[in-house]
């Protein structure tokens, strides 16, 4: 049986830091599934078609070995996704105390729900302070925010 995770987020773009924890879930498991799911304490920035495609142009320019699906998730819980593509464990990124105080409170329920563990993993020191919300504040103001993203997502957003 492969073992499937479910990387999930806003993705509001996609950044070096997702790509980081994206490219090391894929060396552990067989297949992972990148997934685009609204988070609805957040505006959206980019439409989700757009942050999908952007995954998926960004794990194609950096040649990211593995085995991937991206999708885009707006059906319901995100245990129920994992549960219709056979994946029994969720990838998320720790970048401090307060990504750990968001995510535990997720981590129980989701196992309460259907048995779904998390596997949180640390960044790269290098990614560490790198956000979608930092990105899009810096595209807003006309920054360059090619040190923080893969080079699809610096261009759609020089474009945009
Ligand atoms: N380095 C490492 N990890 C990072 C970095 C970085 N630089 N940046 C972000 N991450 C991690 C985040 O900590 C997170 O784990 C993941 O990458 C995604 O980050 P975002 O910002 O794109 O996404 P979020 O934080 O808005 O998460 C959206 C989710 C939909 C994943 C989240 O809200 C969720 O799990 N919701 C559950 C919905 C549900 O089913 N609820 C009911 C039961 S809990």
């Amino acid at each position: 049986m492969p073992r499937i995770a479910v990387v999930p987020g806003s993705y509001d773009p996609v950044t070096l830091g997702h790509l980081d924890v994206i490219s090391r879930a894929a060396r552990i498991f067989d297949e992972v599934h990148v997934l685009v799911v609204h988070n609805p304490d957040k505006n959206a920035f980019l439409p989700a078609p757009d942050r999908q495609l952007l995954i998926e142009r960004s794990l194609e320019e950096a040649r990211v070995e593995g085995q991937f699906t991206v999708a885009t998730w707006s059906m319901g819980l995100l245990v129920d996704y994992c549960q219709q593509v056979g994946a029994d464990v969720l990838v998320k990124g720790i970048r401090s105390q307060i990504d750990l105080a968001y995510e535990t409170p997720m981590s129980i329920v989701n196992r309460d729900l259907a048995g779904i563990e998390t596997l949180f993993l640390l960044p790269n020191p290098e990614n560490a302070h790198v956000s979608s919300s930092l990105v899009r504040q810096v595209a807003e103001l006309g920054g360059d925010v090619s040190p923080y993203v893969p080079r699809a997502v610096a261009t759609f957003l020089q474009r945009k």
